[in-house]
């Protein structure tokens, strides 16, 4: 079975938790609890494939003023950056956050393929209070290769669903990519070796 590792990332209060909560639920509660952080599972089928979902909701209090995501870089196939459209701070720290998974160091991680990004602005329901235009959401996403949308986790369930199905199949791509990748990179450093110590063994 697939397991993907999916974070949702973002400043206070923007809806984290309720979009996750609406998505394992299709429930939308108004409060949730934000002292502690949670792992959540979810199964799922997915083009054909079953999948264990794990679904890491952060404690807001640990990530204050928190964009190294170290722990998360390392953790995560994927991430869910969510601000609040109507919250300019919480736009500005979902572009940090976006910048630093695609800082170039970030390759520490060793990664084949970079982790796949989807950019929300949640709470479209308060588009009378919006601080931060569609467009802008669309440019940060399309300028660091993230995909976009908007939604309510609020209003909308279905929304939320198709959000998350959209992350995770990007996720799986990145699986099928990774897979290529990986044994024709350890063939020809096979093929490498054998030639090196082949030609030597010849001459002996
Ligand atoms: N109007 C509106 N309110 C929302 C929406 N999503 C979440 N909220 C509200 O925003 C507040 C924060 O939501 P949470 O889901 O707790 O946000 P969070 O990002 O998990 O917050 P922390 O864990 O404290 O960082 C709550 O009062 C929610 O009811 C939405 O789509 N529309
Ligand atoms: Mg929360």
């Amino acid at each position: 079975m697939n397991e993907v590792k999916l974070a949702i990332m973002g400043g206070e209060g923007t809806g984290k938790s309720a979009l996750t909560v609406r998505f394992l639920t299709k429930r939308f509660i108004g409060e949730y609890a934000s002292n502690f952080e949670s792992i959540y599972n979810k199964y799922l089928c997915l083009e054909g494939k079953q999948l264990n979902l794990e679904i890491y909701d952060p404690c807001s209090q640990s990530q204050k003023a928190k964009v190294s995501l170290t722990t998360e870089l390392h953790w995560a196939d994927g991430f869910v950056v969510v601000y609040d459209i109507s919250d300019r701070s919480s736009f500005a720290f979902a572009k940090a956050l976006i910048y630093r998974i695609r800082e170039p160091q970030t390759s520490h991680c060793k990664r084949a393929v970079e982790p796949a990004v989807l950019l929300v602005g949640n709470k479209q329901d308060l588009c009378h209070v919006r601080e931060v235009g569609c467009e802008e959401g669309q440019k940060l996403a399309l300028d660091n290769r993230c995909q976009f949308c908007e939604l309510s986790a609020a209003e909308q369930s279905l929304e939320v669903e198709v959000m998350f199905t959209r992350i995770v199949k990007d996720i799986l791509t990145n699986f099928k990519l990774k897979e290529k990748r990986r044994p024709s990179g350890s063939k020809s450093v096979a093929k490498l070796i054998n030639n090196v110590f082949g030609k030597r063994r010849k001459s002996v």
